[in-house]
């Protein structure tokens, strides 16, 4: 056994018992009589790890000896979620380790509430990154996921007087039973100093870098298991450390204080996640993180886990990292560092080699939101890297005036360089000329990069463009959140949907089926029960039993719209308080926001404020009692919506058409039987077709009717006097009904609407009130609510990860 193949226990209840026992007592050094909740939860999280770790290491052994081509998923973020669940399912242990608890007279309900999730993600581009590793594991793709070990992930929210307030997210307090450091797989990164030029051996004129500061980049390795196929891949992140330099600082310096905040200094790089998710601030710490991790991650893949002496022109046929977004593009110059300044590699070639081992995923259609670094920055902190972008982008221009022979605007819209109002570097461009391939996440989404973001880049390489939908995996947000949908499903048409889940097709005929029906309804209702008794113990919030649970979840920005939402919900109470509607008239519906807003977005923490406000009123008055409710639970986060979406009846994605690349929480509510209601963008789009009108709530302009709407001068104030509705809720809201009075408390989102108003909410808001009239009509109809209800899940099996995963690999991989 010593040197043979490493053995899990085998699956019963009794070894199950005794190998956590072992883990208890050994492990984490306690007798079970005396153990807490959290030494269980330890032992359990490190019992399970053993059923894992022979296929862990099979994986890697394997890995190692096929020479198969690589996915590196380049990720400054990994939304993970709980690991245990996850793992369980993954090894079909769930019922054995239910077992083995009760007969160690634990409750595993405690134990699974007691892990923090890893929030190392702001929010859809995070848990696309995690969706994508579980179905690389599932699938069996070697893929290698890169990413940071935040000490800090996204910010806890709390509310203090209805305002956000962001508590540190100490998710590593309690122990980290899923993380394997290894120290001594160390990498050494370098920043800061200057560039020398000499020449070589051969006679060539060279750069050198000669740095003046560096950090260690400690691997954390995770597993990420496949749905019980044996295949476990690893992501590995990476966490700052002090080099010895710094211990020897301290130890020789007489300004001990100062040494240790040199120290300090150096282990903050991996400290904390950016909550900001849109709008980057050209902040240096950031920029520092962004290399940090990229510089380990490419070191380590061609130091450490090619085979030695690997010949680099082949690179290509092993490896392709692809970019999520443009935070690890700093990767594309750092290839180049490594080719030519320590391989010795010609320019030519090395440009060669890098280009194929590069794609990049653009995620946002907002301007504003694609990164941008001055170049004073960027050559403080990287100054031989901004040598080579300089040079990449000298001679692709080259090559573009030789297409297009004096068209200097052309050319100047295609520099990497901006030179106003500052000089700095589009990491867009560098991220499009330095990929073999460039992707959109939705259909509509990557039209509009070629149309709008990257004109004349799709014309200069029609091919090099293309689009993959995002996906979800079908593990976690079916299979995990909906145990009950499951086994129905299960039931019907056999368990293969899980890997396959375009089999949910076969539910179609069932949609007629008025027994199916009424079981499908059961269990949305179960759901919603289970959701409510969450909902009481997590935030003391009581919800009615039998409304339409009307749910939107997702970051607050003033794009998606939070604000539109909050006028039907105030149109509704309004209505119903002025007595033009009669209350036992209305649908009963339960409002439900989840939300966080970038601690430095004031206009977001202004809506939340008000969703809050307008909350506490509605839930107090009794003219509405039991017909509107609304819940806004604090710190939204994957462990929250794996309880929130199964209970849904209603999915908002509301966005201003061509804002939202593509959104993944549609998906996945429509998968749980939701139905939407949605503007024409992103995925929303893809959704309609694929459930069918009929099954959709569609309202508001196209991406072509807002463009038109804003050339003609949109004036937000027109809607307010032309529609008596508009006006009586803004009127309501801007009088401070909802703020005890105080008329000021809620009139910077109103200022905002009514005079600015960028996403155009006045401009949609009738058609919403319409469509949301559509929603009621169907949901009193349940039997055509449930039918369509079913409908959405049988033909969503399109929205897995797997077949995003099998899109990469035919359209953008090769592999
Ligand atoms: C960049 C620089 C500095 C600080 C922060 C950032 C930063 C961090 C996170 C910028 C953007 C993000 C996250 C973006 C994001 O989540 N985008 C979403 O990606 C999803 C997956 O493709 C899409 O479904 C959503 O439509 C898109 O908004």
């Amino acid at each position: 056994r010593a040197s043979g193949p490493v053995e899990a226990p085998d699956k019963t209840v009794e070894e199950f018992v005794a190998a956590f026992l072992n883990e208890l007592n050994f492990g984490q050094g306690v007798l079970l009589s005396r153990s807490t909740i959290n030494d269980q939860y330890l032992a359990l999280a490190r019992t399970v790890r053993q059923y894992l770790m022979a296929g862990w290491l099979e994986t890697g052994v394997q890995r190692r000896e096929s020479g198969r081509k690589t996915i590196g998923y380049l990720s400054a973020e990994y939304l993970l979620g709980r690991q245990l669940s996850n793992a369980l399912l993954a090894t079909d242990l769930q019922d054995i380790a239910d077992e083995a608890m009760k007969q160690c007279g634990i409750d595993i309900a405690a134990l699974r509430a007691q892990e923090i999730e890893p929030g190392l993600g702001n929010g859809g581009l995070g848990r696309l990154a995690a969706c994508f590793v579980d179905s690389l594991a599932t699938m069996d793709v070697p893929c290698i996921g890169y990413g940071i070990r935040y000490e800090y992930g996204i910010f806890r929210q709390t509310f203090e007087d209805n305002r956000q307030v962001e508590v540190p997210d100490s998710w590593l307090s309690l122990g980290s039973p899923w993380e394997f450091p290894h120290p001594e797989r160390q990498v050494r990164v370098d920043f800061g100093g200057r560039t020398e030029t000499y020449t070589d051996d051969q006679g060539r004129e060279r750069s050198r870098w000669i740095p003046d500061w560096n950090v260690l980049g400690i691997p954390y390795h995770h597993m990420v298991p496949g749905f019980r196929n044996g295949t476990v891949n690893t992501l590995r992140l990476w966490s700052a450390k002090a080099t010895q330099a710094f211990d020897l600082q301290i130890f020789n310096s007489g300004d001990y204080a100062a040494a240790v905040r040199a120290q300090t200094f150096a282990e903050n790089i991996s400290k904390v996640l950016y909550p900001e998710d849109s709008t980057p601030q050209g902040k240096e710490l950031r920029l520092q993180q962004q290399y940090f991790f990229v510089a380990c991650s490419l070191h380590d893949f061609i130091q450490n886990t090619l085979p030695q002496d690997f010949d680099l022109r082949r690179l290509p046929e092993r490896i392709i990292f692809q970019l999520n977004d443009t935070h690890p593009v700093i990767a594309i110059p750092e290839l180049m560092r490594i080719l030519v300044d320590r391989k010795g590699f010609d320019w030519d070639e090395a440009w060669d080699i890098t280009r194929q081992c590069f794609a990049y995923t653009c995620h946002t259609l907002l301007p504003e939101a694609l990164e941008v670094w001055s170049a004073e920055l960027l050559g403080r902190l990287l100054p031989r890297h901004l040598e080579i972008i300089y040079r990449i982008n000298k001679e692709f221009l080259e090559e573009v005036r030789e297409t297009f022979p004096g068209d200097e605007m052309r050319i100047r819209s295609m520099s990497i360089i901006a030179e106003h109002p500052e000089r700095s570097v589009r990491m867009a461009y560098l991220a499009t000329i330095g990929s073999s391939k460039v992707n959109g996440v939705a259909e509509l989404h990557s039209q509009l990069l070629r149309d709008k973001v990257l004109p004349e880049f799709s014309q200069y390489w029609t091919e090099k463009f293309t689009n993959v939908t995002n996906g979800i995996t079908p593990r976690r947000f079916v299979f995990l959140a909906n145990r009950r949908l499951s086994d129905l499903i299960t039931d019907k048409i056999g368990s293969g949907w899980v890997t396959d889940l375009e089999r949910l097709r076969d539910l179609e005929p069932y949609a007629d089926d008025a027994d199916f029906r009424a079981e499908f309804a059961a269990v949305k209702q179960a759901n919603k029960e289970r959701l409510f008794k969450v909902l009481q113990a997590r935030d003391g919030i009581e919800l009615p039993e039998h409304a339409m649970l009307d749910v939107m979840v997702k970051r607050l920005h003033e794009y998606k719209r939070q604000s539109l939402k909050l006028l039907h919900i105030v149109s509704t109470y309004e209505s119903i308080i002025s007595g033009r509607m009669r209350a036992e008239d209305a649908v009963p519906r339960t409002f439900v926001f989840g939300a966080k807003a970038a601690p430095g977005y004031h206009m977001a923490k202004e809506t939340i404020f008000l969703i809050n406000s307008v909350a506490a009123t509605i839930n107090a008055d009794e003219r509405v009692k039991d017909v509107l409710s609304v819940a806004f639970p604090a710190n939204y986060n994957v462990t929250l919506a794996e309880k929130l979406i199964p209970a849904a009846d209603l999915s908002e994605q509301i966005s201003l058409a061509g804002k939202e690349a593509s959104g993944t929480g549609n998906m996945k509510f429509a998968l749980n039987g939701a139905l939407t209601i949605g503007t024409d963008d992103g995925a929303n789009v893809e959704i309609r077709q694929l459930v069918g009108d009929d099954n959709f709530f569609l309202f508001g302009m196209t991406e072509p009717e807002v463009e038109q709407l804003r050339a003609e001068g949109y004036q937000p104030t027109s809607y307010y006097r032309s529609n008596d509705r508009l006006r009586a809720t803004i009127d309501l809201l801007a009088g401070g009904h909802f703020t005890r009075g105080d008329r000021a408390a809620s009139a910077q989102v109103v200022d905002n609407l009514l005079t600015q108003d960028p996403f155009m909410a006045l401009a949609d808001f009738q058609g919403y009130l319409d469509a949301q009239d559509r929603v009621d009509a169907v949901y009193r109809d349940t039997d055509a609510w449930t039918r369509s209800a079913i409908l959405n899940v049988a033909r969503s099996g399109f929205f897995s990860s797997d077949r995003s995963m099998r899109d990469y690999l035919d359209r953008i991989w090769n592999a």
